[in-house]
């Protein structure tokens, strides 16, 4: 046969193919339906609902042997720990139901993806797996791209129906998959309403739904609600009525939910109320809560999310300086949640300070899954590489090796809870996650807080074959893609170690050049990119904001040194000359465009992938990713025009002419309005 019969051949078959490709929605997710095998599974014990359920996996996508038989058994077993589980072929072994549930999902992944079974023993890296909703009551979602609430909706009383409870589950069995074990329902920056008794029977059938998953519910709390929802004249944590209000509160929530999970904290940040607003402090605020809810074993989550109402001192040491003197001051059903970065979920920063540093306090990273940052739910960003640099980062605080997962895991330090939050990217719209690739975001964020060990590289894996297919053509140009994904949008957004360059309002485009009279210095991106005739960037040196000082040695000398700081984060340490020559041998100026471009390439790059991956994807999938891709590329153009050629206004060097021009002018983007307010 010659080549160009060959040829046709092939393509009559793929067209053919991808023909008979049943259009999906993507609603379910990387769980869609496998041509199963039959299967006996025998239960153990006396079985739940949990049980059932894992045996309800194993027979609709078993796939072993036709008419194998699998034990679901209930041991003792120290090695275990209580969500573990131990494979073996035809039998998983936990302590737990929810352990048996967790095993089944292990089990049929591991089939589906050829991987060994026997002996198999896994334990969660952290106790607590917990997804952030930033859902208010009235359906919308902070820094949602995905449609309205899956909890909430505008409705004067809240209301529950057979439909909500129905995708409840399937959220649910989604998260059990992956082992999150926990969901905070409603935003942190909470309305007192949310503890009002009609909310609390509605989260009451909500616990009700996700209960046999193995998820619990958990709470963001207002703290002023004792003067908002009961008239209270004061919310101080040392008022002994303000006191009993909480105790007599927690008391009717747990007669609701008996395995409540306790509440979320945003306290004294960003204008919302706390303990300081009557003389108190994080400690004192924290501490009457956890007292409160201690009796019935809950947590207490308290967001290190703070910044000087009165702007002062460089933002990114804040947080620190506020927390570091508390260490050893909470209790032991407190636990600190900390962005993985010091300043706001950035597309590239150093780890916080904090982690590892607080040694005698219970440490969680906040990770963020929805996009605020990383293009919405319009750019295809993988973001399991951006995490695994935070929890893989060294510390250094107890030696070599300290990395920031092993600081908070348990592993170096003593805690009581262990526990890693990510802010969920889920809503109405039918895929759940708006971009079909965000929904690898929460796949991965669920793996990592199992096994923080993992790869992005074998979660993308994973992912993908459950998702599309594992026709290895598909699946490692796409993989290799969404590997490179999250390096190309600091490349077009931020490189170097620039950050916040964010347009006013939303946080989707640049306007480095934003100016908002009367707005505070720390909310501007000239705070952060300091441009001037004579360079770029934040000195935090000891010349500058001395931010260096909080991180550990050697850390605190790499970064100190324009030498031997990494370009990755030169600019977010130093602020410096345009003509510097980098560690590539480009100078500064020259190396900034050169970055901004390969972003941009990269992501005209994507466009071929994807184009050439037609006959594996059902054509809705196929062209949804299509056509986000062609507006990332356009907006990629956009922050690299933008950042270009305002930047140049100071450098006044030119773009070096063997990168691609840009091709819009300056003048023109700065008039730009992003309406952003129908994605929310
Ligand atoms: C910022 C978001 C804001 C959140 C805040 C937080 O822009 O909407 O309320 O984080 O985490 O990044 O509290």
């Amino acid at each position: 046969m010659n080549r160009s019969k060959k040829v046709l051949l092939f393509l009559i078959f793929h067209l053919s193919f991808s023909f008979f490709l049943r259009s999906e929605s993507g609603h379910q997710l990387w769980l869609r339906p496998v041509d199963a095998h039959s299967v006996t599974v025998e239960l153990g014990g006396r079985p739940g609902a949990t049980q059932r359920l894992a045996a309800d996996v194993l027979s609709h996508s078993w796939q072993g042997d036709s008419k194998a038989t699998i034990k679901l058994r209930l041991i003792k077993d120290r090695s275990l720990k209580p969500d573990g589980f131990r494979l073996h072929t035809g039998e998983i072994q936990a302590t737990s139901e929810t352990g048996l549930l967790y095993g089944a999902y292990e089990y049929i992944r591991r089939q589906r993806m050829g991987k060994r079974l026997d002996g198999f023993l896994s334990n969660p890296a952290y106790q607590h797996r917990i997804l952030n909703h930033w859902d208010n009551l009235n359906g919308t979602i902070e820094r949602g791209y995905a449609g309205h609430s899956i909890f909430w909706r505008r409705e004067a009383q809240p209301t529950v129906t057979e439909s909500d409870r129905a995708l409840w589950r399937e959220y649910a069995a989604a998260n059990a998959s992956i082992g999150i074990n926990g969901t905070v329902l409603n935003n942190v920056n909470a309305s007192p309403e949310m503890l009002s008794l009609a909310y609390l029977q509605k989260t009451k059938a909500i616990a009700e739904a996700l209960r046999p998953f193995g998820v619990r519910v958990y709470l963001s709390i207002n703290y002023a609600s004792p003067m908002r929802l009961s008239g209270l004249k004061t919310a101080d944590p040392l008022d002994p009525k303000v006191q009993a209000w909480w105790r007599d509160k927690i008391a009717e929530i747990y007669a609701l939910i008996p395995d409540f999970g306790g509440f979320l904290v945003k306290a004294n940040s960003e204008g919302q109320p706390g303990p300081m607003d009557y003389g108190r402090t994080h400690v004192e605020g924290a501490n009457m809560l956890a007292d409160a809810i201690k009796p019935f074993n809950g947590l207490i989550m308290w967001r290190a999310f703070v910044y000087d109402p009165a702007g002062g001192s460089d933002r990114a040491t804040q947080a620190y300086d506020e927390f570091m003197p508390f260490d050893g001051k909470f209790r032991d059903n407190v636990i600190i949640q900390v962005k993985n970065g010091p300043v706001d979920f950035q597309p590239r920063e150093p780890f916080s300070p904090l982690f590892g540093a607080m040694k005698q306090t219970s440490v969680m990273p906040e990770f963020q899954i929805t996009q605020e940052y990383l293009g919405f739910s319009f750019q295809l960003v993988y973001l399991a590489p951006m995490w695994t640099e935070c929890l893989q980062s060294d510390t250094y605080q107890m030696g070599v090796g300290s990395t920031v997962a092993r600081c908070t895991d348990g592993q170096l330090y003593p805690q009581t809870h262990t526990a890693i939050a990510g802010v969920a990217n889920i809503g109405l719209d039918d895929n759940w996650c708006g971009h079909p690739f965000a929904q690898a975001n929460w796949y991965a964020f669920g793996r990592l807080a199992w096994d923080h060990a993992l790869s992005g590289e074998v979660i993308a894996e994973e992912w993908i074959q459950q998702t599309f297919t594992a026709e290895r053509s598909f699946v490692d140009p796409v993989k290799t893609m969404m590997m490179a994904s999250r390096e190309a949008a600091v490349n077009y957004m931020m490189p170097l170690g620039l950050h916040h360059l964010f347009a006013w309002g939303h946080h989707y485009g640049p306007e480095p050049w934003c100016n908002v009279a009367g707005a505070r210095a720390d909310w501007l991106p000239s705070y952060y990119h300091r441009a001037s005739e004579e360079g770029i960037g934040f000195d935090r040196t000891v010349t500058g904001s001395n931010a260096v000082k909080q991180y550990q040695e050697p850390l605190r000398s790499r970064f100190a040194s324009i030498e031997s700081c990494p370009d990755e984060l030169l600019l977010w340490f130093h602020h410096v000359p345009w003509q510097h020559r980098m560690q590539s041998g480009e100078t500064l100026w020259n190396e900034l465009c050169i970055r901004y471009d390969r972003g941009v390439q990269e992501v005209r790059s994507f466009q071929k992938v994807w184009d050439r991956m037609e006959s594996f994807v059902d054509s809705d999938r196929f062209k949804e990713v299509q056509s986000r891709l062609r507006r990332q590329a356009r907006d990629a153009q956009w922050w690299k025009d933008a950042c270009l050629l305002y930047f140049q206004t100071y450098s006044n060097l030119p773009i070096p002419t063997y990168i691609e021009r840009p091709v819009q002018d300056l003048e023109e983007m700065k008039q730009i309005k992003f309406d952003w307010t129908h994605h929310n």
